[in-house]
């Protein structure tokens, strides 16, 4: 057979690149930028070219496994795998009841729709009472600051970067990361566009980062976003700098936020920050009467000690600023699917409306900080975690304190993983289901897809058969509640959808994700409302648009009162728990004698957080984890360049290698997340393990944020302690250097 060329996009990270994928009977052969890509118009990122190198991986799990006692896989058949799992589950349902049954959904899970819709109505049925998520180690902070400022947790709003004068950067590198929260495929562009149309951006970040490095870098200590938002605001009262015309239209609390501010002038928070207060005052006012500016935080203003307060106070800037909801400013999130939408009316995007049994925290969406996992594993009574489903996750090497966590797996009466590989995670699962990947799969955007200057829909027909016995995980969920002789629509979940499945029911249609998803889009603000609005989208008409359409060159402003539903559609921009929060400002533990440093994260250009080591193609080069450290620390600690460092916290301890390097500024060490192989079935990864950063990060309740309980992954107090002997453990770091 000759090999063809089918259009997709990645589905790796956020700005979903089109790619071109050249097939041949049924196998991947290669990968390339879509140059017909309306967004992303030629551009991919290495990762989503070496894509192939996941798709075609020989270590890849590609039959339904099965743990022995001795710690080795089985290859067992589907309906062996299913056929105990449901068995296994039943027990403990009968025995603890679902409050015994939890999942965790890793990052992947939110590049596709149908798995993580159908294993939400599978727990939801069977009333499980603990939902987890990669969301507490990214995300679920701006999620809670949303909540609070609009009364919808999905509004996230994002920054118009074509059109904007002024680019306020809090702790986000979208040179490496591409992105996030915000769809923009050519990142690099629109940020070098900013600059030639004669404005500004500007980079809030600890690390001299590739971004930080291309344009302002304004270097702060790290945990400290907070004090130096405060003070920004601070300035803007102080200085008369607002949009009082803004402020009433759009929002209620302004009294109490500018009393909130009063207490923090710049000059009082510099020694904190590491900005001095000319620098702050200076940003304010450039910001303040800037034509269009926009303030934007991802997850270095999301991952300390106060991440929700950070996310809240920089959507505060922008609103007092009159910059929220306006072009060049921030936007509203804007989905041509409406699932967001349907889901806030069902309550599914809930907050506080339960507390975890550990710890006590409100959840978000039904979920609890991933970071309680191992305690409640190991905590007896009612509650007690005891069966888990891990969905495209990799939590022992993604979650704090996962050398607490990875033994408290083997207490759990069963897991079960759906995943590409075997990892640090499920080799400690009963069983390993092979899941799809991207390509292998139909999708439609969801999410953060929502979060892009341009309206565009693109949506994706499998390009090769599933591989092996790899099966699309929402099969998996909906086979396992028939063995269970469950209805997964038994609950109500979907009774906003009501409309749209008694449709598919006229038509003697079995209620699948895709139909539903179909549905969604037909009667969405873009859709055909099933042939009444002529020219809308149906499926049919985006299978005619492979490479996407676009709906409007830019998505819509003065949207504010529509989609925020407090009373009169106002912003709040004091609500309690955020006062509260500002109250205890400063308690958070921060730096020791013991513990004098600040370590923060990064995220590598050829990494995917844990799942994209085993890749040939990115590992070329010898590629090492390093440990930044300014000459300073480095001196004080008797450090040499190359060598092995020993990063200790009150939590555990790490060895790799040091670079000494100004790019971070003294006090900080930034190390390379997303490390830590060993054991699982990816033979190249576990050849270059490194050291996992999260046997560092703390999981006791008292150490997590409070308002979204949030995992602190960045502002960890540790010390460094050179290593003597030469390095004789690459079980944790590979000692070679380039
Ligand atoms: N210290 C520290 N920790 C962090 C962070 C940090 O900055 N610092 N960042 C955090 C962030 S932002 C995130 S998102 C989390 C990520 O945390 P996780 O989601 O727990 O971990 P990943 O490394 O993304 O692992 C994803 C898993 O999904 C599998 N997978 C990939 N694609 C698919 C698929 O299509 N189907 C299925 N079934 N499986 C698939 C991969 O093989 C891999 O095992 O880590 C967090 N942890
Ligand atoms: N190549 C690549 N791309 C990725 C990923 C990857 O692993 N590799 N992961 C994907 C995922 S899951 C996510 S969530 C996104 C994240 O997208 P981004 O948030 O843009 O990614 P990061 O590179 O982690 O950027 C966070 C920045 O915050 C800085 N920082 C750390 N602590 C602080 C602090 O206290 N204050 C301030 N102001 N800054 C701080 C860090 O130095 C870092 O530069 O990236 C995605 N894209
Ligand atoms: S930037 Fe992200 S979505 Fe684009 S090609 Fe790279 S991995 Fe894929
Ligand atoms: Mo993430």
């Amino acid at each position: 057979m000759t090999a063809e060329h089918k259009v997709t996009y990645c589905r790796i990270c956020e700005p979903l690149c089109g790619l071109i994928a050249t097939v041949e009977d049924g196998r991947l052969l290669a990968l390339r930028p879509d140059k017909d890509h309306p967004l992303s118009q030629g551009r991919a990122c290495p990762k989503g070219i070496a894509f192939s190198d996941v798709q075609n991986d020989p270590d890849r799990v590609l039959h339904p496994l099965r743990r022995r006692p001795d710690g080795s896989f089985a290859e067992v058949s589907w309906d062996e795998a299913l056929g105990d799992i449901a068995a296994r589950l039943r027990g403990v349902l009968d025995e603890h009841g679902g409050g015994a049954v939890g999942e965790y959904l890793g990052n992947p899970s939110a590049f596709g729709y149908a798995a993580s819709l159908w294993s939400g109505l599978f727990m939801k049925r069977i009333g499980a009472g603990h939902l987890y998520s990669a969301g507490s180690q990214d995300i679920n902070s701006r999620y809670v600051a949303s909540k609070l400022l609009y009364g919808a947790a999905t509004q996230i709003p994002f920054p118009d970067l074509p059109r904007t004068d002024f680019l306020f950067m809090l702790g986000a590198n979208p040179l490496v990361s591409h992105g996030s929260a915000l769809r923009v495929p050519r990142v690099r562009d629109d940020l070098a566009g900013i600059v030639k149309r004669g404005g500004r951006v500007i980079v809030v970040d600890p690390r001299r980062t590739e971004t930080a490095a291309a344009y302002e870098h304004v270097p702060v200590r790290p945990d400290s976003d907070a004090w130096l938002m405060l003070s920004l605001l601070h300035v803007v009262f102080a200085e008369n700098l607002e949009d009082t015309a803004a402020i009433a239209a759009t929002s209620t609390g302004i009294d109490d936020l500018r009393a909130m501010c009063a207490g923090f002038p710049p000059e009082e928070t510099a020694a904190r920050t590491g900005v001095p207060a000319a620098t702050v005052r200076e940003l304010a006012r450039d910001f303040a009467s800037a034509r269009t500016a926009v303030a934007y935080g991802r997850t270095g203003a999301c991952l300390g000690h106060h991440g929700t307060l950070v996310s809240f106070l920089i959507d505060a800037l922008n609103t007092v600023t009159g910059n929220l909801d306006r072009p060049g400013g921030a936007l509203m999130s804007h989905q041509v699917i409406p699932v967001e939408q349907f889901g806030e009316k069902s309550g599914a995007f809930s907050y506080n409306t339960k507390k975890s049994r550990i710890g006590g925290f409100p959840d978000v969406f039904g979920s609890f900080p991933a970071a309680l996992i191992a305690e409640e594993i190991t905590t007896g009574g009612p509650g007690q975690l005891r069966a888990l489903f891990v969905f495209a996750g990799n939590p022992v090497l993604s979650v704090p304190n996962s050398v607490a966590l990875e033994s408290a797996l083997g207490q759990l009466d069963l897991l079960v993983s759906l995943d590409l590989y075997v990892n640090e995670t499920n080799r400690h699962a009963d069983y390993i289901l092979p899941g799809t990947t991207f390509l292998e799969r139909d999708d439609l955007p969801m999410a953060y897809a929502a979060c892009c200057p341009t309206v565009f829909l693109q949506a994706a027909e499998p390009v090769v058969p599933a591989y092996g016995q790899a099966r699309p995980e929402w099969e998996v969920f909906e086979e396992l509640a028939a063995r269970m002789g469950l209805s997964l629509f038994a609950t109500g979940a979907l009774a906003p959808l009501n409309p749209v499945l008694r449709l598919l029911e006229r038509r003697g249609l079995r209620i699948t994700p895709q139909r539903m998803m179909h549905a969604l889009l037909r009667i969405g603000p873009y859709g055909d409302r099933f042939g009444l609005r002529r020219g809308g989208l149906n499926p049919a008409r985006l299978r005619a648009h492979p490479h996407g359409i676009v709906l409007a060159e830019h998505a819509p402003h003065g949207v504010l009162s529509e989609v925020v539903t407090h009373p009169g559609g106002k912003v709040a921009l004091a609500p309690a728990e955020i006062v509260g929060e500002v109250a205890r400002l400063g308690r958070a533990p921060g730096i020791t004698d013991d513990f004098p440093l600040l370590a923060i994260g990064i995220r590598e250009l050829r990494s995917q957080n844990s799942w994209m080591h085993n890749s040939p193609i990115l590992m070329k080069g010898n590629r090492t984890q390093r440990a930044r450290v300014n000459p300073s620390d480095a001196a004080a600690a008797g450090l040499l360049d190359g060598a092995a460092v020993r990063v200790v916290s009150a939590t555990g301890a790490i060895e790799l290698e040091v670079l000494i390097t100004d790019e971070v500024g003294p006090g900080t060490v930034a190390i390379p997340q997303g490390w830590g192989h060993r054991g699982g079935g990816w033979r190249l990864a576990n050849a270059h393990p490194g050291a996992n950063v999260n046997e560092l990060t703390s999981s006791r309740p008292e150490d997590l944020e409070a308002l979204a309980g949030m995992s602190v992954l960045n502002g960890v107090a540790v010390r460094l302690e050179a290593v003597r002997r030469p390095s004789q453990s690459p079980a944790r770091y590979s000692a070679s250097r380039p």
